[in-house]
C-alpha cells in the first residue's frame, strides 16, 4: 500500500447557497476540469456532486449541492434534503454567494440553516468580476458570528482563488486519503452523460422546459473504439414535446450535438448519443418517478 506523509490532509467540504451564486463554477475552477454542470438559470444542479481535489499534500472532496430553495414540488423537496445530508459530517461548510445582490432573503435563509452547525463555515463572495468596488467591513458585518472567514472571488475569472485554496486546506484535518488518488468522482461515467445532456438543454431553452425534463440513460456502453449512450428525455406535458423536438427535429439534435461535444472532451474519447423522448405526466410530482431518477 502506497504511504503518505503525516502530514497529509483529507477531508470533505460541502459547497452550499442559493441558486445561481456560481457553486458549481467554482468547484469546476478548483478542480479543474468541467465536473458539475453549470448554465445561466437557476436551479441547475439537482443532485449533490462530489469532486475530488488531489495534489501530493492533500484530497480534498467537494460536494456540489443544488441551490437551496423553499420546496414547491416533491422534487424539490428532494434536493432540499440533499443539502440538508450534504452539510452532516463534512469538514467545512463554504457558504456561497454573489456579491453585487448580497444578502438577499434567500442568502439569510440559508446563513440561518448554517447558524448551528458544528462544522466551520468559510463565506465565499463569487462574482467580484461584476463589480467595481468591494466594501468587504460593510459585507462581514451582515455575517453571523458564526462564520470563520470571508474570502473574495471571481469563479469565472479565477480572481482570488488561490487565497480561497489555501484557506480552505486550513480547515482539513491530517487524514489519509479516503479515495484512490487518481479518481475525480465517486459517481459513474453515465451520471455524466446524463448531466451533459440536461445542460444541454439548460443552454438550448428557456422558460419552462429545461425545468419541465429529465434524463435517464438506458445505455451505456463503452466499445473499443467510441462509447454509446442511448438517453430517454421525459417531458411532463404532450405540448411541450414538439417544442423539444423542434421543426424535422432541429432541436432534439442541436442537444445531441452539443452533449456529443462536451461528452467528447469530457471523456477524451469518441461518443455517439441517442435520444428518445417520453412524456411521463408530472413527473416531478410522482415519488417512483423520482426514485428512477436516483432521489432517494
Ligand atoms: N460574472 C460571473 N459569472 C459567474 C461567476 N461564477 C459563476 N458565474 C455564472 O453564474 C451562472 C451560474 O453558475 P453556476 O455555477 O451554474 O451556479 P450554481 O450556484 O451552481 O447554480 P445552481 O446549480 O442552480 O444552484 C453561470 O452563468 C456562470 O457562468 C463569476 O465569478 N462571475
Ligand atoms: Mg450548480
Amino acid at each position: 500500500m502506497k504511504r503518505y506523509p503525516s502530514d497529509f490532509r483529507s477531508g470533505f467540504v460541502a459547497i452550499i447557497g442559493r441558486p445561481n451564486t456560481g457553486k458549481s463554477t467554482l468547484m469546476n475552477r478548483i478542480l479543474g476540469e468541467k465536473l458539475s454542470i453549470t448554465s445561466a438559470k437557476p436551479q441547475t444542479t439537482r443532485y449533490a456532486v462530489k469532486g475530488i481535489w488531489n495534489t501530493d499534500h492533500h484530497q480534498i472532496i467537494f460536494i456540489d449541492t443544488p441551490g437551496y430553495l423553499k420546496p414547491r414540488y416533491e422534487m424539490q423537496e428532494r434536493m432540499a434534503k440533499i443539502i440538508s445530508d450534504s452539510f452532516r459530517d463534512v469538514d467545512l461548510v463554504i457558504f456561497m454567494t454573489q456579491i453585487q445582490s448580497f444578502p438577499t432573503d434567500y442568502d439569510l435563509q440559508v446563513l440561518e440553516l448554517l447558524k448551528n452547525l458544528k462544522s466551520p463555515v468559510l463565506a465565499v463572495f463569487n462574482k467580484i468580476d461584476l463589480v467595481n468596488e468591494i466594501d468587504k467591513e460593510r459585507l462581514q458585518e451582515q455575517l453571523p458570528k458564526s462564520v470563520e472567514k470571508s474570502v473574495f472571488v471571481s469563479a469565472l475569472s479565477g480572481e482570488g482563488i488561490s487565497e480561497l485554496e489555501q484557506s480552505i486546506c486550513h480547515y482539513i484535518p491530517y487524514h489519509e486519503p479516503y479515495y484512490d488518488d487518481d479518481q475525480l468522482s465517486d459517481l459513474p461515467l453515465r451520471f455524466f452523460a446524463k448531466e451533459l445532456i440536461r445542460e444541454a438543454i439548460f443552454h438550448l431553452f428557456e422558460d419552462e422546459i429545461p425545468y419541465a425534463t429529465a434524463v435517464l440513460i438506458e445505455r451505456f456502453q463503452e466499445l473499443p473504439d467510441k462509447v454509446v449512450v442511448d438517453a430517454v428525455i421525459w417531458i411532463e406535458r404532450s405540448s411541450q414535446k414538439p417544442i423539444l423536438i423542434g421543426k424535422g427535429g432541429a432541436n432534439l439534435k442541436k442537444i445531441r450535438e452539443y452533449a456529443e461535444a462536451q461528452l467528447v472532451e469530457f471523456l477524451q474519447f469518441p461518443a455517439d448519443v441517442h435520444l428518445f423522448v417520453k412524456i411521463n405526466e408530472n413527473w416531478r410530482k410522482k415519488a417512483h418517478a423520482l426514485k428512477e431518477l436516483g432521489f432517494e
